[in-house]
């Protein structure tokens, strides 16, 4: 028994665990005298000092191998090592390249085809064959291109193996290939730097600081994403940022309002050009045309934006009323009531089982997500993520981030216990390649189960209440892409419901104030919150009682109706059905007014009353593009414009983005309009490629970060006449029928509710999780050429 000193008795009081009620127990009945005496035998009589389950979970067996899972790192090193063997690849090695070698970016599994997967996981067959999705960086050439290609089968044979060009999953039929914009960085980087330095005597003069590429440098230069694409040139526009002074990240808060336009079209630096200066709106063709404008008399010099404490997240400002208080937190007394294969990453939480994935592009995805055995979701994972800004600056107008191009997989990092995931969380490590070595994210995904702060259920009548809890299951991932936090969570309910939530912290990126108060709030200074458009896309591919599925659209509409039993005609509503029928029309917004109700279904699954078994999709708070045909972006996002798109299901068609879509923005990868060519939707393997999103338009809420609570948005998948037993949250034992009459209980029904008679010691736990806050370590690298497995170091790069 576990001795405590009274310095930590506060925290157990609070934290002896619910004894749970038994029906008919002598001082449930007396409920409410026992209110009316002192607590403290109450307390002492129900006080057991056995500390609860740990959360570790019970490990469990897949049933099938993970065939999405990534590669071991055994496979990772030989399939390297294979790839450096291949004199026509002419690869050299990371940190010996230079910007006219060949680079190997990726070496990743290549995600089966769902028609082989079928065939494995419900029809008995063998796995299918595995291969290697690689990515090269070819620079040797005037042209430089990424490549996609195929390598396989694995395991590695030399003899046997063999790659070729990846074309299959994009819509662009050019041998995998996309041209590489960003093979002469470095050298672009240097001939910025040469003409920032040759206005130092000006930046020094506006803002006591230069750019000249240096350690010393206060400023920083960088703009738009994607560079400029069209006929036939590429053009960069870029502005000066104060650098923070600190080790907070709150550049992206600090625009000084200077742009410069450069053509840097073509590999050979001596051909780009300078081609002006924008300061107060006001355009310098040339840098003498500036100067000399800059020394004259009454040239207006605009305030900059400087780093205080009002661009740190740090805890300032008084206190809040009785914050110094613990905050009440979660526990689960019973320890993980969820079993994990750690090998096979496969879950199971109640009625739900699933597998979980992870890609560098991508990030987390779930694959094969049953209820009860029966599949409801071959796939459910985000695709790309986009934030398309807008301003009355060349920089702000031409930035639209395509996420996936710096990828999410590199940025998912560690999660912090007690905050990003409650303590008793449980978690997976997640693995991503570049540069010849494994990154693994420790503790990257969390898994835990969570008591909804509403219950599920509840109604009251004079005689008794009845309430349900709603106890759910999250699985949960976090990536910061640069100045921004994405937190994806996937929570499934004892309802049979799920939900898919992407909520947004972090900076934002914001503009210089002056000119641009059509396109955002006056938020600092001199700092205008840019507006912009955050749009993700996801992909659902339902399997509802197999994968012959249709999508129907089921209205209320306003009508004027007759009625035999009503001799005037009557102002109504009623049911309008309707079945989408190609791809012709399957690019739909949700209706006003949230009138009409999407559910995928399976015209040949009907219910025991003759409706058709399905899952409705319900949106809580999307958007989609505010902007029409971007001039940024063009092609690479044609999945933007729509709340949801419906196709049919081709194993040539398993992703809606390429992460070097942003590198042709004419002719990227993959244009998701190519997907629609009136395919039939009638009871075919139907894919939903749905948006979440925010329209952005930051205030001074969002300094110095924007937060959690607002900045949301979900999609909720539920059942709809899928089960004939009604709602299947009734098999939860976590609820209660309290019967009353007349001041008196008669019965408090709960229903074999688990006894968790333990107590949670929350001193120890706070101590654990400042352990676990002391040992948060960052990412593990293993190199793998030369595969180098025993000797691994610690390593996380951020984009910023
Ligand atoms: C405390 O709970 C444990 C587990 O339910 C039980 O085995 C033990 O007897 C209890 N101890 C006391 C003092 O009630
Ligand atoms: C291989 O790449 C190097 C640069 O790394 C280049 O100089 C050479 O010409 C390339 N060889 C071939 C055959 O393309
Ligand atoms: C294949 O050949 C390479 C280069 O000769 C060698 O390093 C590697 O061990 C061989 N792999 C296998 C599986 O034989
Ligand atoms: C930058 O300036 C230096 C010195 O004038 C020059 O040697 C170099 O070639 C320039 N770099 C670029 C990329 O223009
Ligand atoms: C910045 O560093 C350079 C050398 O890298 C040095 O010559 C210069 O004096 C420094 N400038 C300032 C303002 O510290
Ligand atoms: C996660 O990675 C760390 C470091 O390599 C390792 O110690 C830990 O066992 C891994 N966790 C799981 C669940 O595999
Ligand atoms: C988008 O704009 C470009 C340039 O004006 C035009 O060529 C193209 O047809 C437009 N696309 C659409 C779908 O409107
Ligand atoms: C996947 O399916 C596509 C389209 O049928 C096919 O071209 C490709 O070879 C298949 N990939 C593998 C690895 O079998
Ligand atoms: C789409 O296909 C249907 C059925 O095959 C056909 O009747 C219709 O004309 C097609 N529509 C278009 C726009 O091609
Ligand atoms: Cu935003």
């Amino acid at each position: 028994m576990k001795v405590l000193n009274s310095a930590l008795l506060f925290s157990l009081i609070p934290g002896v665990c619910l004894a749970s009620p038994k029906p008919k127990a002598p001082w449930v009945n007396a409920a409410r005298t026992r209110l009316m005496k002192s607590s403290h035998s109450n307390t002492k009589r129900y006080l057991n000092t056995t500390t609860c389950a740990q959360a570790t979970p019970a490990a469990v067996s897949a049933p099938k191998s993970n065939i999405w899972v990534g590669l071991t790192d055994d496979e990772a090193a030989s399939i390297t090592n294979w790839l450096f063997h291949q004199p026509d690849l002419n690869l050299t090695v990371s940190d010996k390249a230079g910007e006219w070698d060949n680079r190997l970016l990726l070496v990743e599994l290549n995600q089966p085809n769902k028609s082989d997967v079928l065939a494995y996981i419900d029809n008995g067959g063998a796995p299918p064959a595995r291969y290697a999705h690689v990515i090269l960086d070819i620079r040797a050439t005037l042209d430089p291109t990424y490549t996609d290609i195929l390598v396989g089968p694995l395991p590695i044979q030399n003899g046997t193996t063999t790659w070729q060009p990846l074309e299959y999953p994009y819509t662009r039929k050019t041998g995998g290939s996309v041209r590489n914009l960003d093979a002469d960085y470095d050298t672009m980087t240097a001939f910025i730097m040469n003409i920032t330095s040759s206005i130092s005597d000006i930046t020094m003069n506006l803002w006591g600081g230069f750019a000249k590429g240096q350690d010393n440098d206060t400023l920083d230069v960088w703009g738009i994403d994607p560079m400029w694409q069209d006929d036939g040139k590429l053009i960069n526009w870029l502005t000066f940022w104060n650098k923070a002074t600190d080790e907070f990240d709150a550049e992206t808060l600090l625009p000084l309002g200077l742009f410069l336009k450069v053509d840097v079209t073509g590999r050979d630096p001596s051909k780009w050009s300078f081609e002006g200066w924008l300061y107060n709106d006001i355009f310098y063709p040339t840098t003498a045309a500036f100067r000399e404008a800059f020394y004259k008399p009454g040239f207006v010099q605009l305030a900059p934006n400087v780093e205080g404490d009002w661009a740190r997240t740090d805890r300032r400002g008084d206190p809040l009323p009785l914050d110094d208080l613990p905050a009440p937190i979660m526990t689960a007394p019973g320890g993980s009531r969820y079993t994990v294969d750690q090998e096979a990453k496969y879950v199971s939480w109640m009625d739900w089982t699933f597998y979980v994935a992870f890609t560098r592009d991508r990030g987390l995805a779930l694959f094969d997500i049953r209820y009860r055995g029966q599949r409801i979701l071959y796939e459910l994972g985000l695709q790309e993520a986009l934030a398309h800004y807008a301003g009355n600056d060349p920089v702000q107008s031409g930035v639209g981030y395509l996420d996936s191009y710096y990828g999410f997989g590199p940025y998912a990092f560690q999660l912090v216990p007690g905050y990003d995931c409650p303590s008793y969380a449980s978690y997976m490590n997640t693995s991503f390649y570049t540069e010849e070595t494994t990154h693994t994210h420790i503790n990257s995904i969390c898994f835990f189960e969570y008591d909804a702060e509403y219950p599920m259920q509840r109604h009251s009548t004079g005689d008794y209440v009845a309430n349900t809890k709603n106890v759910f299951f999250t699985v949960r991932s976090v990536s910061t892409v640069g100045n921004y936090d994405y937190m994806f969570s996937y929570y499934f309910y004892t309802d049979g419901s799920l939900k898919v939530e992407v909520r947004a912290s972090g900076y934002i990126q914001s503009a210089f104030y002056a000119n641009n108060h059509d396109y955002g709030y006056h938020i600092h200074d001199s700092l205008s919150g840019s507006m912009h458009d955050h749009v993700l896309n996801f992909k659902a591919d339902f399997d509802i009682h197999g994968t012959a599925n249709t999508l129907q659209l089921t209205t209320n509409v306003p009508v004027t109706e007759s009625y035999v039993w009503s001799d005037k005609p009557r102002n109504t509503m009623k049911l309008s059905r309707r079945f989408i029928e190609s791809e012709s029309d399957s690019q739909l917004n949700w209706d006003t007014n949230a009138l009409t109700q999407y559910t995928i279904l399976n015209t040949d699954a009907v219910n025991k009353f003759g409706e058709y078994r399905g899952y409705r999709i319900l949106p809580t708070s999307t958007a989609h593009l505010t902007v029409q045909n971007s001039s940024n972006l063009r092609n690479t996002i044609n999945w933007a414009t729509h709340d949801l798109s419906i196709t049919q299901h081709h194993d040539t068609e398993p992703r809606s983005a390429h992460p070097y879509n942003n590198q042709d923005i004419h002719d990227p990868p993959i244009d998701f309009a190519k997907f629609f060519n009136n395919e039939s939707l009638v009871q075919e393997d139907l894919v939903v490629w749905f948006n979440l999103g925010m329209h952005h338009v930051p205030s001074t809420q969002d300094l110095p970060n924007t937060v959690f609570t607002t900045a949301h948005s979900a999609v909720h998948f539920m059942p709809l006449n899928y089960f004939d037993e009604g709602d299947v949250s009734r098999r939860t034992r976590n609820m209660v029928r309290v019967n009353y009459d007349g001041g008196e209980v008669s019965a408090v029904e709960t229903f074999g509710q688990g006894e968790a008679v333990c107590s949670v010691d929350l001193g120890a736990e706070g101590e654990k999780m400042e352990r676990e806050l002391w040992g948060y370590t960052g990412d593990v690298v293993i190199r793998k050429f030369p595969y180098d497995p025993n000797d691994p170091y610690f390593e996380s790069d951020s984009i910023v």
